[in-house]
């Protein structure tokens, strides 16, 4: 399977990795990390043997082989992998769904209270039990505060593909949906102290930050996504992406915004929400 971030292979794997099991299906996702100036440099002044695939006046196509310290790949492990980890990476029809206000009261939150899809690892980090090390900034206030730190797929090497989460430390905010006017405290801090905290530590500033929010989420606490502008990382499109500044717009506009007006995002033919959207008759 290919998708725009590098190869996805779904195995039985007892990978590499410390866990109790000792078979199980597997996640892999592997990636190349951008190129950094320096290195683009090396491969092209050292490279031995460049093979040219084609010429066509002025164009012409080669093909590289990097030495192994420019050749880094990174892979990303879920193990033990769930049926739903699977299946959110295989390639899969997609079907755009128009959400009003009463489909989701009717349909997507039964459908996601029914579910019992664990978040964790987003616990583990809010209770300081995973990746506290890699924290960059904290507000501790539990009901306006949040956890900065760098998102998983990030290697944090270089700044062009910079990319953070912010994870509000208030439990029960499962996603755009729950929010209103009385959470504008918490995501304006979010904003600010966020662009700050990534200003003060790699020296980037707020206008090269795309920060948004994902509807849907993959998981049902509220976060919200701090990405290089030059970026095109995966889930920035118009059906998913809401950039947190219009969010706090448009909730300092209409408090309840957000419970009334549809929501458009896209649902894997497999997906078991696409089902009760069509047992509805909704879609
Ligand atoms: O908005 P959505 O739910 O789709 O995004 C969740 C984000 O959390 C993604 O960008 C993931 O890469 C990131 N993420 C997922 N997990 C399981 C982890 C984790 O364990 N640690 C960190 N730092 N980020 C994660």
């Amino acid at each position: 399977m290919m998708s725009c971030s590098g190869l996805l292979l779904t195995c039985s794997v007892s990978p590499q990795v410390s866990c109790k099991e000792q078979s199980a299906d597997a996640v892999v996702i592997l990636e190349r990390a951008p190129f950094q100036a320096d290195a683009v440099s090396r491969l092209l002044g050292n490279n031995p043997e460049p093979k040219l695939q084609l010429k066509n006046d002025i164009y012409s196509v080669y093909h590289l082989n990097p030495p192994p310290e420019l050749n880094e790949v990174k892979a990303t492990v879920i193990h033990p992998a769930t049926e739903k980890h699977i299946k959110k990476y295989m390639r899969q029809e997609l079907y755009l769904i128009q959400e009003t206000g009463e489909d989701y009261r009717n349909i997507t939150l039964p459908f996601i209270e029914s579910q019992s899809f664990s978040i964790q690892w987003v616990y583990n980090i809010l209770e300081k039990k995973a990746e506290e090390d890699r924290i960059v900034h904290e507000n501790p206030d539990q009901e306006v505060g949040f956890i900065l730190l760098p998102d998983f797929k990030w290697n944090q090497k270089q700044v062009d593909d910079l990319y953070l989460i912010a994870i509000c430390h208030k439990r029960g905010i499962k996603s755009l949906r729950d929010l209103n006017g009385d959470h504008l405290p918490l995501l304006k801090n979010v904003l600010q102290e966020g662009q700050e905290a990534i200003l003060k530590q790699y020296g980037v500033q707020g206008n090269h930050l795309r920060i948004y929010l994902h509807y849907q989420p993959s998981y049902y606490h509220l976060h919200v996504h701090f990405v290089a502008l030059g970026h095109e990382a995966p889930g920035i499109t118009v059906e998913r992406a809401h950039l947190l500044s219009d969010v706090i717009q448009n909730l300092e506009m209409d408090s309840q915004y957000y419970s009334k007006r549809t929501l458009t995002y896209t649902l894997r033919s497999d997906e078991p929400l696409l089902q009760k959207f069509k047992e509805a008759g909704r879609c």
